[in-house]
């Protein structure tokens, strides 16, 4: 089935030097009527732009001119007509309509402004999304995810990795007991998965031998910071035969690449957001958890002793130390304490306590989390025990250690995080469509 009247072209594709008198047709929402008595201009906008539509009543049908004069805002219509150079209007052409069909009539008033001339809540925003992602600034920063995730899937799928999908419901808690969310099951209790590391690295062994995923994670934290989610999009990667310092140049790579692609693939959406963003240089700093923590201290602000997590104020400490060092903002902290980190993070063989794991952060918060691994079945089981948890439950995963299982390592980004800090948003909350957060669960 096809509409009586196509769209022909996005309104930033029409250049009226080129087509001449070719009629086009764009589609989309009733931007803005002004009606000037003899004149009326109606805006249209469509996910690529705005085009201005030119009603002059002497020269037109006079059901045409009333026909737009009377548009409700963010209606929906098709407009035929010829476009016509006018260095004043957006994109620089007008178009003559000989024909303006209204789709669908929007009620009136709004629920919000969609111009951009009146600020609103994020609330506001989230409660009415649908109306809120026509606003351009809305429209560029969801354009701009989407080629994050298309280039990170082009890079990885370029470095050899295969795409995987692992479930959501799980039987086993992955990333520490306390922030599951249950969910019932037929009869039994299962849960949200909170990262589809152990799945991953099971494909992985599986002779998948380098695989990613990008999906969601839950998590049922119940802080309420602009900076966590309860369901997340993460990258992950997992990749045989090599170790943690194979796997953070892929990742540096990796950004430094994504980066690059929105620079020339969004430059429209970046101007829109007021952005010039330059691609981060590689390799990323590297700093040693024990380095780091000795900068914390130095400063004064605060004390970390050894095997102490690092909490936001230490991470903008060592973020604000690494800039004035390199003008740089994304590092990495390597080499922390075991006992911090999962039960998966190999330790190094002459230094058990500390193991060849690392995050990779951006000035203002984490970004990534990796390590080599653990491939060995009992020293991965001890682990695991000495973690406080039961290995009875982890025997799915446990199984594939025995029958083959190469060393390994990788890493997961949280993607909203990715695209929080590329583009300086204040709240994760912008970066994803439909958050869910503590208070959240609606749309
Ligand atoms: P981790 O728990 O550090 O590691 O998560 C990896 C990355 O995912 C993002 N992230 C979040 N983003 C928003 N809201 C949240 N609540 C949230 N939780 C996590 C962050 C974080 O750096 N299995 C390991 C990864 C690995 O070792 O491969 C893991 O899940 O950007």
């Amino acid at each position: 089935m096809s509409l009586e009247n196509p769209r022909t072209h996005y309104t930033s594709q029409i250049d009226p030097e080129k087509i001449g008198d070719e009629k086009v047709t764009v589609c989309g929402w009733v931007h803005e009527v002004r009606d000037l008595g003899g004149i009326c201009f109606l805006v249209v906008r469509d996910r690529e732009g705005r085009a201005q539509v030119t009603l002059v009543k002497k020269k037109i049908d006079k059901e045409l001119f009333d026909t737009a004069r009377k548009l409700v805002r963010e209606s929906i219509v098709a407009v035929t007509g010829t476009a016509k150079p006018e260095g004043k209007a957006p994109n620089g052409y007008e178009i003559i309509p000989d024909e303006v069909v209204l789709l669908n009539e929007a009620e009136s008033p709004l629920p919000m402004d969609t111009t951009g001339k009146v600020d609103a809540e994020l609330d506001t925003r989230l409660d009415s999304r649908f109306i809120d992602l026509r606003r351009e600034r809305t429209t560029a920063i969801f354009k701009i995810r989407h080629e994050v995730l298309r280039s990170v899937r082009n890079f990885l799928s370029d470095e050899g990795f295969i795409e995987t999908s692992s479930p959501k419901v799980v039987a086993t808690a992955t990333e520490g007991g306390t922030s599951l969310f249950p969910i019932t099951y037929f009869d039994r209790e299962a849960f949200l998965n909170q990262s589809p590391q152990l799945f991953k690295q099971i494909l992985m062994s599986g002779g998948l031998d380098r695989v990613f995923e990008i999906g969601p994670i839950f998590r049922a934290e119940e802080h309420d910071t602009r900076r966590h989610l309860n369901e997340a999009t993460s990258i992950d990667i997992e990749a045989s035969f090599v170790d943690h310092f194979e796997v953070m140049e892929i990742l540096e790579n990796m950004i430094a690449y994504v980066y690059g692609q929105v620079i020339e693939n969004e430059s429209a959406s970046l101007k829109n957001l007021g952005i010039e963003l330059e691609v981060p240089k590689t390799p990323f700093m590297k700093i040693p958890y024990s380095e780091a923590i000795d900068i914390v201290n130095a400063k004064g602000e605060e004390m970390i002793e050894w095997g102490g997590d690092l909490g936001t104020v230490a991470e903008h400490t060592i973020g604000e130390y690494v800039f004035k060092e390199t003008g740089e903002s994304h590092y990495f902290i390597t080499d922390w304490p075991t006992e911090i980190k999962p039960f998966y993070a190999m330790p190094y063989e002459n230094d058990p306590l500390i193991s060849k794991s690392f995050d990779m952060m951006h000035r203002t918060m984490e970004l990534s989390s990796g390590a080599q691994r653990i491939h060995l079945h009992d020293m991965l089981k001890e682990r695991i025990e000495s973690q406080g948890l039961n290995p009875d439950g982890f025997d799915f995963y446990l199984r594939a250690f025995k029958y083959g299982m190469p060393p390994h390592s990788g890493w997961g980004v949280g993607c909203e995080r990715l695209v929080m800090t590329m583009l300086g948003v204040e709240n994760i909350r912008d970066t994803v469509l439909f958050p869910r957060d503590r208070k959240r669960l609606s749309p």
